[in-house]
């Protein structure tokens, strides 16, 4: 009976959430405060290749990176990833590097008070460094304790024709390059990293090329990026962002690749509100966020979302599946005005489960394939295993510091 009556409830207010679009957001903008989304703070001279390293990091095509950027500070815009409502990673990129005069004082406020990385991009065959240096050497000086990646880009601008291939195995990870590397390469790199040597900078070469221009592979160096990236910021955030790792046969259409940021971004929201001080306030702002995950799952599979759909998954899954990390107990909770704290790292792995089931729904039923409840169920408790894996380490992270 208090079941059915708590996924009734769950329902209507997933079509109709009883808090508005903007007080969502204004909660949810405060919950970041606590825990901040972290940061990629591009700082590099204009077509070194900074859009090209989001797009090698997400998955983004070139369209979305282009449209999705929106002005933050004076000189610099930031690219929320997988958008607005979603994000849980940000990229920004330092425009005004180009001027003369750039004055990192206002771009570094804006990261002061998230978890971030500064990441220095530089082509390497470029020599004509003196402004990013001293806007890096500024950062530095105001925070020695933030890590720092230097970035070579385009190295095949190094190579000694057109038809050299990239060097197998990948050679630049260690301090020496090995001797068969080109050479003009070798020594215009070495001396980019003198130059950055004293700041306490972790280097990686890289050469982020697009598909037509038919390098093998066409993210070379990407391996590297990412244990720079892992080893400085430990959240986790590759299994994050790669949408290929779905570690399901059956998830893998292009539809649920697409989904998977958004899924995990509001996942990782709704994780957030459930963690506000007042539980009877934070659940209907979890329920609203988990709504605007299904509404954002419905429009990329190109179908609205119906109670009929809701109601398939949800009772699949039934009070049951969402009592998995939850217990009898906390689930009463449920019912605003009850209860006290509910874990938030449950409540985003349960919303990332209920994503990536509708996901398998909408690709099931538009495909025309046959299933079942039970089969809803294998992939909800599969999801739910996975999606506490993937975001404990958000979770732990934030709420020791
Ligand atoms: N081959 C190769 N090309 C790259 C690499 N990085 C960037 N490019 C190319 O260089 C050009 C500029 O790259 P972007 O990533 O747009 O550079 P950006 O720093 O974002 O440039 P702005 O947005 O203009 O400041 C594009 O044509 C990219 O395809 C790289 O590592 N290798
Ligand atoms: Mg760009």
């Amino acid at each position: 009976m208090i079941n059915n009556l708590l996924n009734r409830d769950w329902i209507n207010q997933i079509l109709n959430p009883s808090v508005s679009d903007s007080h969502l957001h204004e909660k949810l903008e405060q919950a970041r405060q606590n825990m901040p989304i972290p940061v990629f703070w591009l700082l590099g001279k204009t077509q070194s290749g900074k859009s090209s390293i989001i797009q090698a990091l997400t998955g983004s095509s070139r369209a979305e990176i282009g449209q999705g950027f929106r002005s933050c500070t004076r000189q610099s815009t930031v690219f929320d990833f997988p958008d607005e409502d979603a994000a849980f990673v940000r990229f920004l990129d330092t425009k005004g590097l180009g001027e003369a005069d750039y004055d990192p004082s206002e771009d570094m406020a804006w990261c002061q008070s998230q978890a971030h990385l500064l990441m220095v991009v530089i082509k390497a065959m470029d020599h004509e460094l003196d402004g990013v240096l001293s806007a890096t050497q500024a950062v530095r000086a105001a925070h020695p304790e933030w890590p720092l990646l230097v970035i070579q880009t385009c190295l095949h601008e190094g190579y000694p024709t057109k038809a050299t291939s990239h060097r197998q195995p990948y050679p630049f990870s260690g301090e020496h390059f090995d001797s068969h590397c080109p050479p003009d390469l070798v020594r215009s790199m070495s001396v980019q990293r003198q130059h950055f040597k004293a700041l306490n900078a972790k280097f990686v070469a890289v050469d982020l090329t697009q598909e037509e221009d038919d390098y093998d592979p066409v993210h070379y160096g990407l391996e590297a990026l990412w244990s720079a990236i892992e080893s400085a910021l430990p959240m986790g955030l590759q299994q994050m962002l790669l949408q290929n790792q779905l570690h399901s046969d059956r998830l893998n259409d292009v539809y649920a690749q697409h989904a998977y940021p958004h899924v995990m971004g509001y996942a990782i929201s709704a994780g957030f509100l459930a963690m506000t001080p007042v539980p009877a306030a934070g659940m209907p702002l979890v329920i609203a966020a988990q709504g605007k995950m299904f509404h954002s799952i419905a429009s990329i599979y190109g179908v609205s979302l119906t109670k009929r759909s809701i109601y398939e998954v949800i009772s699949a899954v039934g009070i049951g599946g969402l009592s998995v990390g939850f217990g009898a107990r906390e689930l009463a909770k449920l019912i605003p005005g009850w209860g006290s704290l509910i874990s938030g790292l449950s409540t985003a792995a349960i919303t990332y489960a209920l994503g990536m089931t509708l996901c398998y729904y909408y690709a099931q039923t538009q495909q025309g394939h046959a299933f079942s409840a039970k089969m809803l169920k294998v992939v909800y408790e599969e999801q739910l295993k996975r999606g506490r894996q993937l975001l404990k380490a958000r979770f732990t992270e934030k709420s020791a510091s």
